[in-house]
């Protein structure tokens, strides 16, 4: 799989040619409409020119539909999105999205990798509650009474990131896989399926990384938390740099040893990043921050001015290293 990002200019040719390998589309943009099949709208503004992420598939991809879903395969990936319209609240919205997950999963007979949970206006108060809490109710919930569990019957939990949207439904991206995924932990931050209740009555349902042999590692949305406390308030320098050293740790041999995992990994294996900002003036500090760090040519990455899921939280960085 190739990631590429691109201007709007750039993806209506690169649409033609590619069509038949098209993975996964995503567009960045104020809109909240998703009527395009291909297209999946997150309603998330980019900052800088480029405004698409286009997963290529060295084979012609597949398309199903299952459950009234759409799917996408390539090999033993399968890539899905689902939305829904808050109108319920979104703890009932976020429990119900997420039984369709699970059926869909069941359905397929494959293994959750990596989600992406985009939540319009997460950090709004209803109830006396924030939206990303109310969110994390309702996720845990379905996961509890029908998501994956282990043999002792502990919850299963794939990599993911949840971040902001401008607005509109909320929108879940699903990466699963038939092969079977080692999910990975970071000691340098406390498992958030273990979070205790300051930061909201339920945890949420994540690991840190996930590794699918053959395919890739993924990196979960990573902020600068060590163990649950966000560290560096006010400071989006030391924030990136934070950041950036859990996901080091995360990746370091040292840690996927522990998961049998013999990868010799560094910051620059990873081929491709998501980079969220809360405010758009900080862009070019944590860019340049982030981008000092890895001190490599062409690192193939994106900028997104978004909303993390706590008030503190000024960056949220996640990356992807693609085997093939
Ligand atoms: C954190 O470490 C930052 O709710 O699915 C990162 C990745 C975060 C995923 C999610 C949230 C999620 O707690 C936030």
């Amino acid at each position: 799989m190739k990631v590429y990002f691109l201007t709007g200019e750039e993806y209506p040719s690169f649409f033609d040619e590619h069509k038949e390998n098209i993975f996964r589309a995503v567009h960045f943009s104020h809109s909240f409409d998703n009527s395009d099949s291909v297209l999946g709208r997150a309603s998330i503004v980019p900052i800088g020119e480029k405004s698409y992420e286009i997963w290529v598939s060295e084979d012609p991809v597949k398309k199903f539909v299952r459950n009234n879903t759409l799917v996408y395969q390539s090999g033993n990936l399968l890539y899905a999105r689902f939305e829904s319209d808050d109108s319920a609240g979104l703890e009932d919205t976020a429990y119900n999205l997420y039984l369709r997950v699970f059926e869909l999963r069941d359905s397929l007979n494959a293994n959750l990798v990596r989600i992406w949970n985009y939540v319009p206006n997460i950090l709004d108060e209803s109830d006396n509650l924030e939206r990303y809490r109310q969110f994390n109710v309702g996720r845990r919930k379905a996961w509890d009474e029908v998501g994956p569990k282990n043999n002792n019957n502990n919850i299963v939990t794939p990599s993911a990131s949840g971040i902001g949207a401008l607005g509109g439904a909320l929108k879940i991206g699903v990466l699963l896989s038939t092969h079977k995924p080692i999910h990975i932990q970071n000691e340098r931050q406390t498992n958030a399926y273990e979070y205790s209740q300051k930061y909201g009555p339920k945890p949420p349902t994540f690991s840190r990384a996930t590794y699918v042999e053959g395919v890739g590692l993924f990196i979960s949305g990573t902020a600068s938390i060590v163990g649950e406390d966000t560290l560096h308030v006010g400071n989006p320098i030391e924030q990136t740099q934070e950041t950036m050293n859990n996901i080091e740790t995360l990746i370091s041999l040292e840690n996927l040893s522990k998961y049998n995992i013999s990868k010799e990994y560094s910051l620059k294996s990873i081929t491709d990043w998501r980079l969220y900002i809360k405010h758009i003036h900080q862009a070019k500090i944590i860019e340049d921050k982030f981008l000092d760090i890895i001190d490599k040519d062409d690192v193939n990455h994106i900028l997104l001015h978004d909303d993390i899921c706590r008030k503190d939280l000024l960056v949220e960085i996640e990356g992807v290293i693609f085997e093939q």
